[in-house]
């Protein structure tokens, strides 16, 4: 199974997102569904079930022991980068405890078995993919509020319409 953790934007904040994105940009390369708007922590990869459910146990462990605040974020910036195409809206500025948060979930995948993640975190919804060159910048620069309220494991299918992610595991973090 191909999972990853991520950040599930409630319907108004993603219908918000989809909005400002459709009024921005015409018809620039593939934008994301609409359904697969999500804020990554972590990436894992593709784990075995039984890794799975033991990743799960120690997010439940980590969660009762130590259980990090809900990130507030304000995403206000778009961002391109030309080695995969991707045209992404995220926060300029973010709290130490969402690296602190990405961070220990990066620690959890990595002792389930997946290949550790060394790239510097930046939080960012994808908008766009294979974008040949940037975008134009937005004429209405972005201002959207992000409430995080739970981290959810999401499952990554291919299918033939594309890729489709369902979450398969959330757990509330206290808001
Ligand atoms: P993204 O966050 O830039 O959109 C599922 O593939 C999600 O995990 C996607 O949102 C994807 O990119 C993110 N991701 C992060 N690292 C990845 C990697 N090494 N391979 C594939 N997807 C990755």
């Amino acid at each position: 199974m191909r999972v990853f953790f991520g950040i599930e934007p409630d319907q108004p904040t993603a219908l918000a997102i989809d909005d400002w994105r459709e009024r921005q940009f015409s018809a620039a390369a593939r934008p994301v569904p609409l359904a697969n708007l999500h804020l990554t922590l972590a990436f894992g990869g593709e784990l075995p079930l039984a890794a799975i459910d033991e990743l799960c146990d120690r997010v439940d462990a980590w969660l009762s022991d130590e259980p990090p605040g809900a990130a507030q974020l304000l995403l206000d910036q778009t961002g391109f980068w030309p080695g995969n195409g991707i045209y992404w809206l995220g926060p300029s500025h973010w709290p130490d405890a969402l690296d602190r948060q990405a961070g220990k979930l990066r620690q959890l995948l990595a002792s389930a078995g997946a290949r550790r993640d060394r790239q510097r975190f930046q939080p960012h919804i994808t908008l766009f993919r294979r974008c040949e060159q940037a975008p134009p910048l937005p004429a209405q620069p972005p201002a959207i509020a992000l409430q995080q309220r739970e981290i959810s494991l999401y499952e990554s299918q291919r299918q033939r319409e594309g890729v489709a992610y369902h979450v398969v595991a959330a757990w509330p973090l206290p808001q």
